[in-house]
């Protein structure tokens, strides 16, 4: 693999290091046992280099599969246009272009990733068909739906032009947003909602520079796209309170009246938040905001147990988007092996000794207990789940909000005390991630002001 997953040589089968079909299958069943839906990652933007349809297509320009990919002619010393692809590679510092020269038949091809990764052609029909088929197969074995690789760059500029000057350093694939795309997007979720119930999740993996952009990938009532688009702009918001509060806003204000937010603090491709934001306490507060806002809270294996990114010394380093910290493996137990049956090929997380699964699972207080209690306070809130969202006052470094009539939030980002002005009522404390477990004294009982500690995140429920 050349990027762990997302360089497809078989869209119908599963790599031999992770298992079988067989296995596959019997997770599904497993998880559907126990209630748990299953999305797969799919990956439609481009395959392997190793696909049969890609060694196909680059046999010969007249090969059958030669336009499934993207090609431009020479010359061979200068790229088709100035399009930089999205990775530097393992220890390198700049994006190379987005294309690649084929020696044997004397063209370039586009790869919005790695050379290892050419672009499919979405203008193609063929194309469209065979990459919708392999949805309905994973439909067939009982998928839950999916979770679509950078979807927002199927569809590609007519003409393939430059990029104007000042945004030629920024990888394509961050950029791309055709009108072209949306058509495209609608026959995905055909092929998804066409399967007889339960109802299929869609979700987008949509990296774009602005909000509002993002939020026209959930198309319009009549013209449904994305169930769910990833917004990562909140993933790259500092631990600030006024930053925070305006990203909200945005979201609220973008995303909101077309559909549903999605809201993401980690995953594999970036440093976790608790390694972004600096400690253990602001991870944990960040848990409260992530669960507490209107939309759908994304977990990236891991956070639950307020993982960092490990340390990976240059020689270990294998992925080309210098990515690996957050992919470190997580820690079972606390056994030498940390639960894994062989020695894994990256460092374990600084917390494997202390803090690994099942030591937090007897404690308490442990961050992976401190989410089951906010997942389970979600499920139970039809406030927390739908209810109206309304800021509350508080000082400077504090966010509240209340979710309907009987939920409030409150999240300290500052390393004081800070309050929040509670609505009339009496409220108890539902959670907190630092006041102790359990039943808590009620704060306050007429609503008023509640004295936040610092880095504290606090879930209130109304009991009058
Ligand atoms: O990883 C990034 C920056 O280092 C992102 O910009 C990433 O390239 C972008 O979010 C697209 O990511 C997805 O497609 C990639 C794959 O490597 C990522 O793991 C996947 O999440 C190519 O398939």
């Amino acid at each position: 693999m050349a990027d762990f997953g997302y360089d497809v040589s078989d869209h119908l089968g599963v790599d031999p290091l992770f298992g079988s079909l067989g296995d596959l299958d019997a997770l599904i069943d497993e998880a559907h046992g126990v209630g748990l839906r299953v999305v797969l990652d799919w990956v439609p933007n481009h395959t392997s280099d190793r696909h049969p349809w890609f060694v196909e297509a680059r046999s010969s320009r007249a090969s059958a599969k030669r336009d499934w990919y993207i090609w431009a002619d020479g010359p061979p010393d200068r790229p088709p246009n100035n399009w930089k692809a999205a990775f530097t590679g393992v220890g390198g510092t700049a994006f190379p272009p987005a294309w690649t020269w084929d020696e044997r038949t004397e063209q370039w091809y586009l790869h919005l990733f790695l050379a290892e990764q050419p672009d499919l052609n979405w203008d193609n029909p063929e194309v469209v068909e065979a990459m919708l088929a392999t949805l309905r197969f994973w439909l067939d074995r009982g998928a839950d739906g999916f979770r679509v690789d950078v979807v927002h760059a199927l569809a590609k500029p007519p003409g393939l032009g430059d990029l104007p000057p000042e945004l030629a350093e920024i990888p394509i694939a961050a950029l791309l947003d055709e009108p072209a795309v949306h058509p495209l997007i609608e026959r995905i979720r055909e092929t998804v909602k066409a399967v007889p119930a339960p109802e299929r999740v869609l979700i987008g993996e949509t990296v774009l520079p602005s909000v509002d952009q993002i939020a026209a990938y959930y198309g319009s009532p009549g013209r449904p796209e994305l169930d769910l688009a990833f917004n990562f702009h909140p993933l790259r918001t500092r631990w600030d309170a006024s930053a925070w509060r305006r990203r909200i806003d945005e979201v609220l204000t973008a995303v909101a009246p077309r559909g549903w937010p999605a809201w993401v603090l980690s995953n594999h491709d970036n440093p976790r938040h608790r390694s972004r934001y600096g400690s253990l306490a602001r991870a944990r507060a960040a848990a409260v905001l992530l669960l507490a806002l209107p939309g759908t809270p994304f977990l990236y294996a891991g956070e639950e147990l307020g993982l960092s990114d490990a340390e990976v010394p240059s020689g270990r380093r294998v992925d080309p988007g210098g990515r690996d910290g957050c992919r470190a493996p997580i820690p079972w137990d606390g056994g030498p092996l940390h639960g894994w049956a062989a020695e894994p090929w990256l460092p374990w997380p600084p917390e494997a000794a202390a803090a690994h699964a099942a030591a937090q699972e007897a404690d308490q207080g442990s961050t992976l207990n401190l989410y089951r209690r906010l997942i389970a306070l979600r499920r139970g809130s039809p406030s927390l789940l739908s209810g109206r969202f309304e800021w509350l006052g508080s000082s400077r470094e504090v966010l509240a909000w209340a979710r309907g009539e009987d939920r409030v939030a409150a999240v300290n980002f500052g390393a004081g005390e800070g309050w929040v002005e509670l609505p009339p009522g009496c409220w108890e404390t539902a959670v907190s991630t630092t006041r102790p477990a359990g039943p808590a004294p009620t704060p306050t009982s007429a609503g008023g002001r509640l004295a936040l500690g610092a880095d504290e995140g606090i879930l209130l429920r109304r009991v009058d």
